[in-house]
C-alpha cells in the first residue's frame, strides 16, 4: 500500500511527463519562475527524511493547471503513462462517432511494427482520445484536434521496445489515409488553409493546400534534440507520412523560438488551425458545381 505522499510524488512526476517538461508544468500552473518546482523535484527525488512532500495547496494548483479533477493527485494512476489514454479532459473509452453527422471515417493499418486504428470526424468539435504509449506525441495530436475541431480517436500498439520511430511515423501515415478518405471528392471545401500561431517567444506559420499532390516544405530547426523523452527528428517523419498519404501540400515554417516544446506546440497548433480552414465547407460554394466542370444544361 502506497502512502499518500508516495502517490502524490508519482502523480507529480506523471504531470511533468504529460506537460513535456517541468518548466512547461510550472508555466501551466501559473508559476512565473519554474525554480520552486525544480527544487521540489530534487527534494522529492532525494526522499529527504522528514520532508512533508507535496502540500495540499500545491496539489490543488497542479490539478487545476493541468485540467485534472479535484483530488486527482491523491488517486493512484495506471503505472504506464500514456498507454491507457492519458488525454486531458477525455475518457479512456473510444469516442463514439457512430451517430455523428459529418464526414466520419475509421481507418485501420496493421504491419509487423505497428497496429493502428484511427477514427475521425472532420465536422466534429475537437474531441480527442489517444492510446499510443507516446505521451508527447499525444500532447501534439491533442493540439491538432483542439484547433482543427476534428474529432480524433487514435489507438496504436507499436514496437516501443525499439523506440518511438515506427509509432510516430505510422500514425502520420494512417492519419493521412484517414484525412484523404474523409475528404472524399472535396466538393465545396475551402481547399487552402493557413495560420500563424505564437506561444511566448515561439512563432510558426503553416500553409496547406489539399491539392491531391504530396509535398512538404519543412523549415523547423529545433534548438534541442530531445523534448523530455521524445526525439524531435520524429516530427519530420510524422509530417512526411501524413503528407504522402493525405496527398496535401504542406509548408511548415518555424519563424522563431528557443524553447523546443514551444516550437513544436506552435507548429501543431498552426497545423490544426490551417487544417480547419482547408477542410471546412465554404458556404458560398454550397450547392454549386465546381466551376471547372462547367454547366450541365447547355
Ligand atoms: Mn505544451
Amino acid at each position: 500500500m502506497k502512502t499518500k505522499k508516495e502517490i502524490r510524488n508519482e502523480n507529480f512526476n506523471r504531470l511533468i511527463e504529460e506537460a513535456g517538461s517541468i518548466s512547461e508544468l510550472a508555466r501551466r500552473c501559473g508559476y512565473e519562475n519554474p525554480a520552486s518546482l525544480y527544487q521540489l523535484r530534487v527534494r522529492l527525488n532525494k526522499q529527504e527524511e522528514g520532508s512533508r512532500g507535496i502540500t495540499n495547496t500545491l496539489s490543488a494548483k497542479l490539478e487545476s493547471g493541468m485540467g485534472k479533477p479535484r483530488g486527482w493527485m491523491d488517486i493512484p494512476q495506471e503505472s504506464t503513462v500514456g498507454s491507457s489514454g492519458t488525454v486531458s479532459g477525455s475518457s479512456v473509452s473510444a469516442i463514439d462517432m457512430s451517430n455523428a453527422s459529418g464526414r466520419v471515417v475509421t481507418v485501420t493499418r496493421n504491419t509487423n511494427e505497428t497496429q493502428i486504428t484511427i477514427s475521425l470526424n472532420l465536422d466534429g468539435t475537437g474531441r480527442s482520445r489517444f492510446d499510443t504509449g507516446v505521451p508527447f506525441l499525444e500532447h501534439m495530436l491533442d493540439q491538432i484536434a483542439r484547433h482543427s475541431l476534428i474529432d480524433l480517436d487514435i489507438s496504436c500498439k507499436g514496437d516501443l521496445h525499439i523506440d518511438d520511430h515506427h509509432t510516430v511515423e505510422d500514425i502520420g501515415i494512417t492519419l493521412g489515409q484517414a484525412l484523404k478518405q474523409a475528404l472524399g471528392d472535396k466538393a465545396g471545401i475551402r481547399r487552402y488553409g493557413h495560420a500563424y500561431v505564437p506561444l511566448d517567444e515561439a512563432l510558426s506559420r503553416v500553409v496547406i493546400d489539399l491539392s491531391g499532390r504530396p509535398g512538404l516544405v519543412y523549415n523547423l530547426n529545433f534548438t534541442r534534440a530531445w523534448i523530455g523523452k521524445f526525439d524531435v527528428d520524429l516530427f519530420s517523419e510524422f509530417f512526411h507520412g501524413l503528407v504522402n498519404h493525405s496527398m496535401m501540400t504542406l509548408h511548415i515554417d518555424n519563424l522563431s523560438g528557443y524553447n523546443a516544446h514551444h516550437q513544436a506546440e506552435t507548429v501543431f497548433k498552426a497545423f490544426g488551425r490551417a487544417l480547419r480552414m482547408a477542410v471546412e465547407h465554404d458556404p458560398r460554394m454550397a450547392g454549386q458545381m465546381p466551376s471547372t466542370k462547367g454547366t450541365l444544361t447547355a
